[in-house]
């Protein structure tokens, strides 16, 4: 069985790292425009390290949840089996990977990645960024920021992930509102591919009304519990 999983901050909510529209969400409390844009980043680089240098910190000291793990027994026994588990999140956070998941795709990029924008390097980055940062490559200050993707920018792999979505048996959304796109519309590939579609969510999304099945409640029971039953052959 071919399955394309696609995660939001949803499931990364009970290892304790914010989502973005949830009640005192991280964009209730920060401005989207002012904090994830180029835009910004070029006007006020000091405020948008301080933001993304917070996260990060948040990150370091949060630690993956039952929902991360389940997907990696997911990968694993697929893989095994000869079927495959395409996981393309939207998080920027490493919980997937921490939680044993082996091959992750950051559509969003990466929050303990850093870009020069003076000579193109990434480099992993698990400290504080700003404005003095040297690049390690080309050495050129003031030019280094977080290796995500903020809003008006090209997400990461779209080509790739539309074919392994249209060559799946199974597209699952996990923990993410369908707010945003291009991710919002991956559903729509799939139904427009024929391929059967799952929603694991707190509660309905934007789209909900897309999915074929839907399961609702916190990642970290609902997840493991879709997984077990796919991979007894009842899901
Ligand atoms: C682009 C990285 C084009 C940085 C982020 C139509 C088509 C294309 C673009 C657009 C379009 N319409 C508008 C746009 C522009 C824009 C957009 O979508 N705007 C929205 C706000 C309308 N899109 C873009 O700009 C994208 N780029 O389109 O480029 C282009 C074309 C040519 C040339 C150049 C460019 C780029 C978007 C990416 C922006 N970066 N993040 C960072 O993290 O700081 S977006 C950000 O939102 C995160 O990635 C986040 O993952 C993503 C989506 O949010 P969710 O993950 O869904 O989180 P949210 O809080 O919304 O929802 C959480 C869900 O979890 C809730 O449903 C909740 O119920 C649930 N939940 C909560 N607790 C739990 C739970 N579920 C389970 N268990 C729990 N315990």
């Amino acid at each position: 069985m071919r399955v394309f999983v696609l995660t939001g901050a949803g499931i990364s909510a009970e290892s304790g790292l914010g989502t973005f529209r949830d009640p005192g969400g991280i964009w209730e409390r920060f401005d989207p425009m002012k904090l994830a844009t180029p835009e910004a980043f070029a006007s006020d680089p000091e405020q948008v390290h301080a933001f993304y240098n917070l996260r990060r910190r948040d990150l370091l000291a949060a630690e993956p949840n039952e929902g991360h793990r389940a997907l990696a027994r997911l990968e694993a026994a697929l893989t095994a089996s000869g079927g495959s588990l395409y996981l393309c999140t939207q998080n920027i956070d490493d919980l997937h990977e921490r939680a044993g998941s082996r091959v992750v795709h950051h559509m969003h990029g990466e929050l303990l990645k850093a870009r020069c924008t003076g000579c193109g390097a990434v480099v992993e980055w698990r400290g504080e960024l700003d404005v003095a940062t040297a690049c390690p490559g080309c050495g050129r200050r003031g030019g280094m920021r977080p290796d995500v993707v903020w809003f008006g920018e090209m997400p990461v792999g779209l080509d790739e992930a539309a074919m392994a979505i249209e060559t799946s048996d199974l597209f699952v959304s996990i923990g993410t509102s369908g707010s945003v796109y291009p991710a919002a519309g991956f559903v729509d590939i799939a139904r427009e591919a024929g391929v059967r579609t799952a929603e694991l969510n707190l509660e309905p999304s934007d789209n909900a009304w897309a999915f074929d099945e839907r399961r609702y409640g916190p990642a970290g029971e609902v997840v493991p519990a879709f997984v077990e039953s796919l991979l007894a052959g009842r899901g």
